[in-house]
């Protein structure tokens, strides 16, 4: 069976959660009922029209080399068993337009052959790219192992040899066998090399760390480089520099007194992500100080507060920054999902950088997002009041990118916030788009049917607090669909840390595609992904507005395009 082909065998994904769930053990829902039946064709209502959505897709390593951007992601060719997972790998130019190719790594070796799990790309300073994976060996036992490219001449690195010294990594006796994964992009600091990978001791969260001088014979340091109390198990780790000043990335070996790091990790029992920021000293003894006034487990600060987990960052040296890239899963069942032919997508990718008040990250798309930008429309100057939303006209609003300022001209209105209301997601389940508020609620309405029977509201609310304003940005489904069973429709929300005494602005974009709409708050400052299913609001019957529901008219500047479709989308 050619690749191509069995990119449309869809059937693995309800055990996507799974993996990450309970690595191997026993409890795996596979969904056996649903394997052998591939969709016969993949169905395009909901689809993303121009988001990256391979079959199933956990970011691995995404990389830059030599003019070649790289995504590998976590695919398995042949159902739900779960011996198979192997690295699917596409390539693009320009992170809008993706070539799929075989596989870059498969179980085929005593090190990996039960699983080749997720892991990263790291690009030596002699140009040459290592992959680190997890692989399952023969008594399910987690083991990182590494793959280098069979021909270094070949522009899109088809193929990955593991060489018999695998594995380079595994768990000593301390440590727990079956929960130690996804080793992270090394970084180089003096004369060695260090990596993390993920894992838990009971319920602490733990990021492991080696080191290497060769790249090959790896140390276990005597302390790991940080772990959390009550997290559960760590996924995904990530550890990066960030500069203390201005937007440009850095290679991930940078330090110096100019750079913070930040880590991040998911986390398997909540199903999202959250980061921290701190130093780090890497001599004598490798250290990473989390700044005071993070708050380091779950309630911690999020690159996204929606639907969005197992993201990884890269540095890319042709532009100078930094990318983050997450998965989105599916909200409906697995069912829908064999139905469709399809699950999961990747995120658009974010240019991530620092704040400059050093105090959280900013996210932002990918500029190259906007060379599919086509039909524009401008609103300007469009005064919201109370209850009469303004419908955007004009655009395909299923398939769109939309910026709007919204001017406040008066917080005095605002209500009063009461201090137990600490859970952004329960205060929007509360306090839905459509209870009227003194400012805000205002925003958009995505994915609109004409009469407002469906919607996906995403909007801000202000609130009176203490001695400051607090600011909540919802993005919520629970309108989203007219479907009542098997859809998962949550009111996600995240607070936004801004201070409007002297603009009295604040921004709000959103990428939408038919299924997934994709919200920056305030430049970046709070971004959430929601994953809704319209039965109404789809293709052309689908409609934007924008709205107020709160007594102080506000007004709004509005920027819409369509969004056009990538020339190759992978499949
Ligand atoms: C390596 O890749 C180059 C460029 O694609 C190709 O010309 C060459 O034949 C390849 N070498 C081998 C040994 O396959
Ligand atoms: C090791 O990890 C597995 C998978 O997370 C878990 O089921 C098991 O209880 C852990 N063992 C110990 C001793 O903590
Ligand atoms: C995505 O799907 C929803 C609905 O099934 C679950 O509630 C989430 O936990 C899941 N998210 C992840 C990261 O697996």
């Amino acid at each position: 069976m050619k690749f191509s082909d069995f990119l449309f065998c869809y059937f693995i994904l309800g055990c996507f959660c799974v993996i990450s769930t309970n690595g191997v053990e026993a409890s795996h829902k596979v969904y056996e009922n649903l394997q052998s039946h591939a969709a016969a064709t993949v169905k395009q209502l909901h689809r993303s029209g121009y988001h990256f959505q391979p079959p199933m897709n956990w970011i691995n390593g995404p990389m830059y080399y030599n003019g070649i951007y790289h995504l590998f992601y976590q695919y398995n060719p042949k159902g739900a068993v779960w011996g198979n997972i192997v690295w699917a790998h596409s390539v693009s130019k320009d992170l809008i337009n993706w070539e799929a190719l075989e596989p870059a790594i498969y179980p085929s070796k005593h090190f990996d052959i039960n699983g080749c799990w997720s892991g990263s790309a790291t690009v030596l300073p002699n140009n040459k790219p290592v992959i680190f994976y997890t692989g399952i060996d023969p008594d399910n036992y987690q083991v990182q192992n590494y793959a280098v490219p069979a021909n270094l001449s070949d522009p899109y690195l088809h193929e990955w040899i593991k060489l018999d010294d695998n594995p380079i990594v595994v768990a000593d006796e301390t440590m727990n066998k079956t929960a130690f994964r996804d080793p992270t992009t090394a970084w180089k600091v003096g004369g060695h090399w260090r990596m993390l990978v993920a894992s838990r001791r009971k319920h602490r969260g733990m990021a492991y760390l080696y080191r290497s001088r060769d790249f090959k014979k790896w140390v276990k340091a005597k302390h790991p480089l940080h772990s959390v109390a009550n997290t559960g198990m760590f996924e995904c780790a990530d550890f990066f520099p960030v500069s203390l000043y201005g937007d440009n990335g850095l290679d991930t070996s940078s330090v110096g007194p100019n750079v913070k790091h930040v880590l991040k990790v998911s986390l398997d029992l909540t199903r999202f992500e959250y980061y921290t920021i701190g130093s780090y000293i890497p001599e004598p003894r490798d250290k990473y100080l989390v700044d005071k006034n993070f708050v380091d487990g779950w309630e911690g600060l999020r690159f996204d507060y929606g639907n969005y987990y197992a993201s990884k960052t890269f540095f890319d040296p042709s532009k100078n920054r930094r990318v983050l890239w997450g998965w989105s899963n599916e909200s409906d069942t697995a069912q829908d999902d064999i139905n469709k032919g399809w699950a999961g997508l990747q995120t658009i990718p974010r240019k991530l950088w620092l704040d400059p008040s050093g105090k959280q990250l900013l996210l932002w798309p990918i500029e190259e997002i906007e060379t599919l930008r086509g039909q524009k429309v401008q609103l300007s100057n469009q005064k919201l009041k109370l209850g009469e939303p303004v419908e955007v006209k004009g655009i395909t609003a299923a398939q769109a990118d939309v910026d709007v300022t919204f001017t406040i001209p008066n917080l005095d209105k605002a209500e009063a916030f009461d201090p137990s209301w600490t859970n952004a997601q329960d205060l929007c389940g509360l306090k839905g788009s459509t209870v009227q508020g003194g400012v805000g609620p205002f925003g958009l309405l995505t994915l609109a049917s004409e009469n407002l029977e469906e919607y996906t509201p995403v909007f801000f609310r202000v609130f009176k607090g203490q001695d400051k304003h607090v600011f909540l940005l919802c993005s919520d489904a629970s309108s989203s669909s007219l479907r009542e069973s098997g859809l998962y429709k949550p009111s996600f929300a995240g607070f936004v840390d801004v201070d409007l005494a002297a603009e009295k602005k604040i921004s709000l974009r959103s990428l939408i595609d038919h299924s997934v709409v994709e919200s920056f708050g305030a430049g970046g400052k709070t971004c959430i992904t929601s994953r809704v299913y319209p039965t109404l609001a789809v293709f052309d019957n689908a409609h934007l507005f924008v709205f107020n529901n709160g007594i102080e008219t506000i007004t709004a500047d509005v920027e819409a395009w369509s969004m056009g479709k990538p020339c190759k989308m992978n499949n």
